[in-house]
């Protein structure tokens, strides 16, 4: 008993800090509420499914994705024009860089490919969106994930804002002279920065956002799982201690 109540203890102790220790290169997307313009219809295959929350899951081999048929022309002739993939962060944050890592199909992932958008209210309103000006970049970085899948990786910096949304506009989904029309497909979207005051609390049922909110779409960390095991430990060692108490008082 007394082992368990240790083992509790310590791992209650771990997971509460890794809730709430954040340092300034965290990746404070992974997990989060995913955000799109459309909802995802490709049919789950052997590389597995491709929901939203796939691009927030901190596996680069997990990726979400789009169908050619959800992917249309719009009315100037641009294939694959304004669909969008964010992250609500569940509280504002002080932000200063964004990983995408991009699969081979679908967006230009060049400079004129798309471009990175905040806010920290009102993310239905178009209004409530501002564009990210960019202070460094590094495009197209070829990796090779697991299975041997390919990605494009996008490293953008940019000078410290406050958002709780963050968001990916897809100008068009084509390579960048336009040939190769494919749907936008993300391996992975990574947000760095620290959560603002009480941020590493991601709001409770908050998931209006998210069309897709899939039954594979809850987040993977936050703190209820580690604030759980704490109340357990505690109550453990409380009556393990009354417990004591009463025998010896015998
Ligand atoms: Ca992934």
């Amino acid at each position: 008993m007394k082992k368990m109540i240790a083992a509790l203890c310590a791992l209650s102790l771990v997971t509460a800090m890794g809730a709430t220790a954040f340092a300034a290169d965290d990746n404070i997307a992974l997990g989060k509420t995913p955000m799109v313009s459309i909802e995802n219809t490709k049919p789950e295959d052997a590389n597995g499914s491709y929901e939203a929350a796939k691009a927030l899951d901190g596996n680069r081999d997990t990726r979400w994705s789009l169908t050619k048929d959800d992917t249309k022309m719009d009315a100037n002739g641009v294939f694959g024009a304004d669909i969008w993939f964010g992250v609500d962060l569940g509280a504002n944050a002080k932000i200063d860089a964004i990983t995408i890592v991009w699969d081979t199909a679908g967006a230009d992932h060049s400079e004129e490919g798309f471009t990175l958008q905040y806010c920290t209210e009102n993310p239905d309103s178009d209004a409530s969106w501002k564009d990210i000006t960019l202070t460094d970049a590094k495009y197209d970085q070829e990796v090779t994930n697991g299975k041997n899948s390919k990605g494009y990786v996008d490293e953008l910096k940019f000078d410290e804002i406050e958002a709780r949304y963050v968001r990916v506009v897809v100008h068009k989904a084509t390579n960048k002279n336009g040939e190769y029309k494919s749907e936008p497909s993300i391996w992975e979207f990574e947000v760095y920065g620290t959560m603002s005051g009480d941020g590493a609390t991601q709001t409770p049922g908050d998931d209006t956002q998210t069309p897709d909110d899939g039954k594979d779409d809850t987040p993977k960390t936050g703190v209820e799982f580690p604030a759980v095991v704490a109340m357990v430990a505690v109550a453990a060692a409380v009556s393990f201690g009354m417990a004591r108490a009463a025998k010896k008082a015998r």
